[in-house]
């Protein structure tokens, strides 16, 4: 039976990057799927991250990222949303994946080698993080998984380690496909340092939930194109952050008089910016509406977070019962 699966790291604000890149095609997959459309707030990996991990705040960051989500249009009673820390089968087939993984395998991970580059000492659980996250998707034997493009190559990893537990135990998992938001590959963080990313700090992140003030603070001293020096230099809206952004938030008409007005000097930087504010008020402000109705009845948001536990480790547990038996364990 076809199944999604996918998981956010509740690491900081959720930003647009996580929004558009992954966020919106897990509503749009639920509606497909369905109860087969799982979803988590991925916790267990969240420690990883030495640098925005805090135990005094973890489990507000889970809340919040969960709020964050039903925000966003992911409807729990649709679909199974859990956080992962609730479903313990996760660790355990994780672990035994750990058996199966060359470490040289995990080394080549770029995300790995980005993140071990800037510390001095690498807890191992950050290379071990793809390993866990090859277990939380075919824990529920899903063959779909909505992320964003930085995700891929784990992906791949996931299918690789599917493949070899196959191979040496029989055909238990199938291998699984990332499905991108092609609209939104890698959305570039506002400070103009590379891909926009929860863990690099609030310097590069336009939050979902952030003040609309805010918003628009950090977009009119964002950099654009730097060849456009005065207001009547024409610029490349295809080498600007601000362009990227308005093909998110903007309509087309919008989109086609800003690029065209940039490429003649005939809209200025601050204009094409006030532009892009009003389509993310528009995309933004409802989503923070239904946001601010959550957090006055945060029930909401544990019972269905409760329950989707529930409902996932019915899922979990029978797969987890096959795989103890494949690999070799005593049944009493
Ligand atoms: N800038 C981005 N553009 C497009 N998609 C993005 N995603 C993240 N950043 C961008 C996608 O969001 C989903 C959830 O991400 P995650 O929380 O699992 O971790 P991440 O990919 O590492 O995202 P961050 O924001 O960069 O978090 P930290 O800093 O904690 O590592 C994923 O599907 C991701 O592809």
């Amino acid at each position: 039976m076809p199944r999604v699966f996918s998981g956010i790291q509740p690491t900081g604000d959720p930003h647009i990057g996580n929004y558009f890149g992954a966020m919106r095609n897990y509503v749009r997959l639920g509606e497909e799927y369905g109860k087969n459309a799982i979803y988590c707030v991925v916790d267990l990996h969240a420690p990883t991250n030495p640098g925005a991990y805090d135990p005094a705040r973890l489990a507000e960051r889970t809340f919040e990222m969960a709020l964050a989500n039903m925000a966003s249009g992911l409807d729990p009673e649709k679909v199974i949303f859990f956080a992962q820390s609730h479903v313990p089968e996760h660790t355990e087939l994780g672990w035994l994946f750990t058996v199966i993984t060359p470490v040289g395998e995990l080394e080549r991970m770029t995300q790995y080698k980005d993140k071990a580059g800037k510390l001095e000492s690498i807890p191992a659980g950050l290379l071990m993080y793809p390993v866990l996250q090859a277990a939380d998707i075919l824990l529920y034997k899903a063959d779909t998984v909505p992320v964003g493009e930085d995700q891929v190559q784990h992906i791949e990893l996931t299918r690789e380690i599917a493949r070899k537990f196959n191979a040496s135990f029989g055909e238990t998992f199938p291998e699984p496909k990332a499905v991108l938001a092609k609209d939104a590959l890698r959305i570039p963080g506002v400070d103009g340092d590379g891909k926009m990313s929860k863990s690099k700090g609030d310097a590069s992140t336009l939050g979902i939930l952030e003040p609309m003030d805010s918003i628009w603070q950090k977009l009119r001293v964002a950099p654009t194109d730097p060849a456009r020096v005065r207001r009547t230099d024409p610029g490349d809206p295809d080498k600007c952050l601000i362009g990227d952004y308005h093909k998110l938030f903007s309509d087309l008409p919008t989109i086609e008089l800003v690029y065209q007005g940039c490429r003649t000097a005939g809209i200025g930087c601050v204009d094409c910016k006030k532009m892009l504010m009003q389509g993310v008020r528009r995309e933004l402000e409802p989503l923070q509406s239904r946001a601010a109705d959550l957090r006055a009845d945060p029930d909401r948001v544990r019972d269905a977070l409760a329950t989707g536990a529930r409902l996932a480790r019915e899922i979990a547990r029978p797969v987890m019962e096959e795989v103890r038996e494949k690999v070799g364990f005593l049944k009493l």
